[in-house]
Parts: C-alpha cells; sequence; structure tokens
C-alpha cells in the first residue's frame, strides 16, 4: 500500500489517515468475556451483548490482513503466580468468585487459562503482537508503546471489549501519548449499553477531546478504496 491519504467519516469529523501508520488494536476479545458459561456471565452479565462485535471485528481483522496493515490484541490477564495482581484489583468487586480463583474456564483472568485467551473467531495469526496487560489500560506495563513505534505507528483503530473499561482506559492512555485514536462504535460493546453509548460521547465529545468515533462499515469501504 502506497502512502495515499484516505479519509472516513467520524465523529466529531472527517478523520484524514495514512494506512502505512495504522494498526488496529482489538481490547480483551477474551473467552471469559464474551463466551456463554465464561466469567462475564457467571458475574450475571448478559455475553450477547459483547458477542455482537465479533463479526464486525472479524470482518475489520480481514481487511486489515488482506490490506497487510498492522494488527495487536491485548489481553487482560495476571501470572500465574498473582505477583502482578494488586490487593486492590483482587478485592474489588465482592463477586462470587475473583481474579486467580477457579472458574467455568480455568482459573479467572490467569495467562495461560482457557478463558483468558482470544476467542476463536478472532484468533491471532503470526506476526500479530498479543499484549498482556495487567491492567484496564493496554498501556500500562506492557511494551505496547514500544511496539508502536518500532513499527512508526502513529493511528490506531480502537476495537473491543468493554467499551467504557479498558477500551476508554487505552484510548486515554493512547491519547496522552501522542496517538491518534478513531474507536468503531459497533466493534465496541459494554455489559451496560448505556455506558457503551456514554463511553463513545466521551471520547468524540469537545471536539474529539480523546479521539475520534467511526464504524466498521466506513473503515472497510475507505480501506477497499485504496486496495
Ligand atoms: N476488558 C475490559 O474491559 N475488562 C473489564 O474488566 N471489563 C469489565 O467490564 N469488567
Amino acid at each position: 500500500m502506497g502512502r495515499t491519504s484516505l479519509t472516513v467519516p467520524a465523529e466529531p469529523y472527517d478523520f484524514v489517515f495514512e494506512p502505512s501508520g495504522c494498526a488496529l488494536l482489538i481490547i480483551d476479545m477474551q473467552r471469559d468475556f464474551l463466551e456463554p458459561g465464561g466469567f462475564g456471565e457467571m458475574l450475571g452479565n448478559d455475553v450477547s451483548l459483547l458477542r455482537s462485535t465479533i463479526e464486525p471485528n472479524r470482518m475489520l481483522l480481514d481487511a486489515w490482513r488482506t490490506a497487510g496493515l498492522p494488527v495487536i490484541h491485548t489481553r487482560e490477564g495476571h501470572r500465574p503466580d498473582l505477583a502482578d495482581l494488586s490487593a486492590a484489583k483482587r478485592t474489588r468487586g465482592r463477586g462470587p468468585a475473583t481474579i486467580g480463583d477457579p472458574g467455568p474456564m480455568g482459573r479467572i483472568l490467569v495467562r495461560g487459562e482457557a478463558g483468558h485467551d482470544i476467542i476463536p473467531e478472532l484468533y491471532p495469526i503470526g506476526g500479530e503482537p498479543v499484549i498482556d496487560k495487567p491492567g484496564k489500560g493496554a498501556f500500562y506495563q506492557t511494551d505496547l508503546d514500544l511496539v508502536l513505534r518500532n513499527r512508526g505507528i502513529d493511528t490506531l483503530f480502537v476495537c473491543g471489549v468493554t467499551t467504557e473499561v479498558c477500551v476508554n482506559t487505552t484510548v486515554r492512555e493512547a491519547n496522552d501519548r501522542g496517538y491518534r485514536c478513531v474507536v468503531i462504535a459497533d466493534g465496541c460493546a459494554s455489559y451496560f449499553p448505556e455506558f457503551h453509548e456514554m463511553g463513545l460521547k466521551m471520547i468524540k465529545a469537545q471536539g474529539g477531546i480523546f479521539g475520534f468515533v467511526s464504524a466498521s462499515e466506513p473503515v472497510l469501504a475507505a480501506l477497499a478504496g485504496s486496495l
């Protein structure tokens, strides 16, 4: 792909980008958050709200791979010895089980366990870095910034779950580090629809205070036009 700029309709205004500097950043599309019988559902959440994001993400992933553009995946989770899990995070929530406890798909949010892994529909392929993060933001205590800089990436198209937690936190972190972010509205979701809506509004308010919001279809159309 050349150095041609593309334009995609977005809010608060059209977003102009150069594909070679754009990564697709897919946040925490993990089995424990998305699959029936996982940790998310065990806590009483309706995972179908999150599963609506799988198809838009799959189409974006296909398009990014076809265009030969960088894809980066993240997973929230902890070392098996939980040495990177703060007491504050472990004890918050007061649910029936917490991080590190046995769950329906292995130890909850522990690296190497089945539930911690990415759903099969969006499984990474060779050459796609997977960033394991102990927090909500993908920059905190990870090498994401280094990976992006080494690849000349300055723009992130951000998808994943959940909109108001890990997506919002990551976009705010990226914004302060000088990255331009476009959040894909139908590629993100929350267990709480009103939080999804407000999470997107918070990104694009005040002239795009943290970034832009678009959707999978216009982004796919922009990329297709460039192939
Ligand atoms: N990935 C992510 O957003 N992690 C969360 O903890 N989300 C919740 O909504 N709990």
